[in-house]
């Protein structure tokens, strides 16, 4: 095989058009996009490469098509190059998409904690691996690589201590702290499986991913602290494991000191154990497809789904995209400003693996872009001399409403990438971060991708320029196709169609935790041979690539993924309620809110319509968390509408509730038509 690098010269245009098509089956508008890829504006990718080397990067220097017709040997060699290897892999891509299978470089062997920390602290020990910005703006601190390799050794000693071992899984339940990055990376180190836990969900949340993980051990912290108030999350914690004697200990870092209830035997400020402990621990040998995480995800149907995510592909794949999407080299001085909470993937893959694996240094935000005043993002922006900088098109939206006064374009020089991730970005925001942060300068790069891609699939390409709201670009070796209802593939340009991926690439999830039959059916069954990804997309007359939102019935509630079931199941659990049927709604500043239709039992039809309405937003709450707070509760008093067989018309509800009841589409197969019309008249009084 010949080396990437020699492929520019090797291989002629013409050639590797015939490539791409007998290996990925590239359509002709992707062909067409790449053509444009390669050929729109010159200029401006003249500029912007220059006095910058790409050397070290490979796909940089594909072209798309280049990229695609070599994937296996492009992720190979960027594999090797960039990631240490205990044992380096023979085996490449053995994945197949239409079994269900993804692997990559299954024998070699590695250890992710030794790829962020240990290879950097012979050149780089006194760099700052984690700019940690406080809660309180006053307080931020810097962690050295060489300070987090202490205290995750130390850490990963204490796990042991406490009867982890390679494969258990660890469920960390912490907010935005150091100990977050550390808890992860000791959980590496010593090839134990880390579940995160969204410091946000609720006790019961919290419980089921604790069981569903099988977790003996918890990480957790006394309190957390957001926008100055304290939040008892050991509390919160201690409602989840009562009465759960699977878990046998309970490792609590000290955040807002305070008193917190410990109980004997179980509890233990892991802060003095980690004093006591050596700083030294050997990093296991992993295997690449060994599991790094579980991060549990919601979708469609059922309880949220623990995704593995496997070692060697998943670290290729996020360091390989943060260099690709925001031309970040390894060393890099500036540190990488992703806002995003380690919570969710993006705080993964982008504020943990993708940065630390290049030995860059990575911001942990632990406030909110508006406290104490919305002039926050900017402020961290210059103090800590960001100039890679990635949110959510939510927080945008929230910035707007304050007013542009409280962007000062001065601390903003240095930005030069502004990243969108987690919704569609509507076109105002997208203008108002290129005028208004960016200084109509900086490149906008709607990065669109899925707790199950692992890391970024398409977004602009650094050499081209973006488009209002469009995600764009697949990125090198990424092979998306656009379905219809029958699975066929859908060519030409303009046109719209089910979002799916024809192609395994190295961070994709591997499974569902304990349930691989699930991962199958959900993802690969709907279309053989496809990853389905949930997304709809369409192909405009340029081959552009814009992400039109969720086909099925999960929401997308400020970046926060939820499915619209586990809002009825929540809402089901209440003796007043008969049946409950929730969509998504437009939201001006969450993109999308919560409308729920709940139908009551005859016994409560009369019941207070406020005080129930609260008590149903308390259920959810408590069942899930406060982001999952109902927007609308409409009392459909009438009935839902339903088809003669019983379903219930989630389409019209949709339209309902959004306020587009011009067209309601086919009624004809509702079996009481009246009721639409009591919806109506509801939903506009609501709101
Ligand atoms: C990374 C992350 C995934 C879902 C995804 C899609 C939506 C993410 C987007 C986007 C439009 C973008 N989504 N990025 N929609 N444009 N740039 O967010 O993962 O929490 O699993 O959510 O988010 O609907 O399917 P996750």
């Amino acid at each position: 095989v010949p080396s990437v690098s020699t492929v520019d010269s090797v291989l002629s245009k013409a050639c590797l058009k015939r490539l791409a098509i007998a290996d990925a089956g590239t359509s002709q508008a992707l062909l067409k996009s790449v053509e444009d890829l390669d050929d729109a504006h010159p200029k401006q990718a003249k500029g912007r490469r220059a006095g910058r080397s790409h050397g070290d990067i490979l796909p940089v220097t594909h072209t798309y098509l280049q990229s695609v017709a070599q994937r296996q040997q492009m992720f190979a060699e960027y594999a090797a190059k960039t990631l240490t290897w205990r044992k380096a892999f023979s085996k490449v891509d053995e994945s197949d998409l239409s079994e269900g299978v993804v692997s990559w470089f299954k024998d070699g062997r590695l250890n992710a904690s030794e790829n962020c920390i240990d290879r950097h602290l012979p050149t780089h020990a006194h760099r700052t691996a984690l700019v940690w910005e406080t809660d309180n703006p006053d307080h931020a601190q810097k962690i050295t690589f060489q300070q987090l390799s202490d205290n995750v050794n130390r850490l990963a000693n204490v796990l042991k201590a406490h009867g982890v071992k390679r494969g258990d899984r660890v469920t960390i339940y912490l907010p935005m702290m150091p100990a977050i990055v550390y808890s992860m990376l000791a959980c590496a180190r010593i090839g134990a499986v880390h579940s995160v836990v969204f410091a946000g969900f609720s006790d019961t949340a919290v419980r089921s991913r604790i069981e569903d993980a099988e977790s003996k051990v918890v990480i957790t912290a006394d309190n957390s602290i957001r926008a100055g108030k304290i939040i008892p999350l050991k509390k919160t914690l201690d409602a989840a494991i009562k009465d759960l004697p699977q878990v046998e200990s309970v490792l609590t870092f000290s955040r807002v000191a305070r008193d917190v209830p410990m109980q004997s035997g179980r509890d233990v400020f892991v802060e003095d154990e980690m004093a006591a402990a050596s700083p030294v621990c050997n990093a296991e040998s992993m295997g690449a497809e060994d599991p790094l995480f579980l991060l549990y995800t919601s979708g469609s149907t059922g309880k949220p789904k623990g995704l593995v995510h496997t070692t060697g592909g998943y670290l290729t794949y996020t360091a390989m995209t943060l260099q690709t999407v925001f031309d970040i080299h390894k060393y890099d001085s500036d540190p990488f400003g992703c806002f995003a909470d380690c919570g969710w993937i993006t705080g993964h893959s982008y504020v943990v693996y993708g940065p630390l694996t290049l030995g860059v240094g990575t911001l942990l935000f632990e406030s909110t872009p508006t406290f104490p005043t919305p002039s926050r993002y900017w402020d961290v922006v210059h103090r800590h001399e960001i100039s890679k900088f990635y949110t959510s098109p939510t927080a945008l939206r929230t910035l707007i409403k304050a007013g542009n006064k409280h962007v000062h374009r001065h601390k903003l020089k240095r930005l030069s990438i502004l990243g969108s991730v987690g919704e569609p970005i509507n076109a105002d925001a997208w203008q108002w971060y290129k005028d208004v942060v960016g200084g109509g300068k900086a490149h906008i790069a709607d990065t669109w991708w899925q707790t199950e891609t692992g890391g970024i699939m398409i977004a602009p390409r650094l050499q081209t320029l973006g488009k209002a709201g469009a995600a764009m670009h697949p990125l090198p070796g990424v092979v998306p196709v656009l379905l219809d209802a029958q699975g066929a593939e859908i060519q030409g340009v303009d046109v719209s169609g089910a979002l799916a991926l024809k192609a395994a690439t190295p961070g994709m999830a591997r499974t569902v935790f304990k349930d691989h039959q699930r991962y199958v059916d959900t993802y690969f069954r709907p279309h053989k041979g496809y990853y389905i990804t949930g997304d709809g997309a369409r192909r405009d007359k340029d081959g552009h690539i814009w992400i039109t939102g969720r086909v099925d019935d999960v929401i997308n509630v400020s970046g926060h993924r939820l499915g619209t079931a586990e809002v009825e199941n929540a809402l089901q659990t209440h003796p007043a309620v008969a049946e409950a049927a929730v969509v998504g709604f437009p939201h001006a500043i969450k993109g999308e809110g919560i409308y729920c239709f709940v139908n009551l039992k005859d016994t409560h039809k009369s019941t207070d319509a406020e005080a129930l309405q609260n008590e149903l937003r308390q259920i959810v709450r408590k069942e899930i968390g406060g982001f999952a707070s109902p927007d609308v509760i409409h009392f459909a008093l009438t009935g839902l509408p339903k088809t003669r067989s019983g379903k219930v018309m989630r389409r019209i509800l949709r339209k309902i509730a959004a306020g587009n009841t011009e067209d309601l589409g086919d009624t004809s197969t509702l079996s009481e038509p009246q009721v639409v019309g009591d919806l109506i008249a509801k939903r506009n009084e609501l709101l």
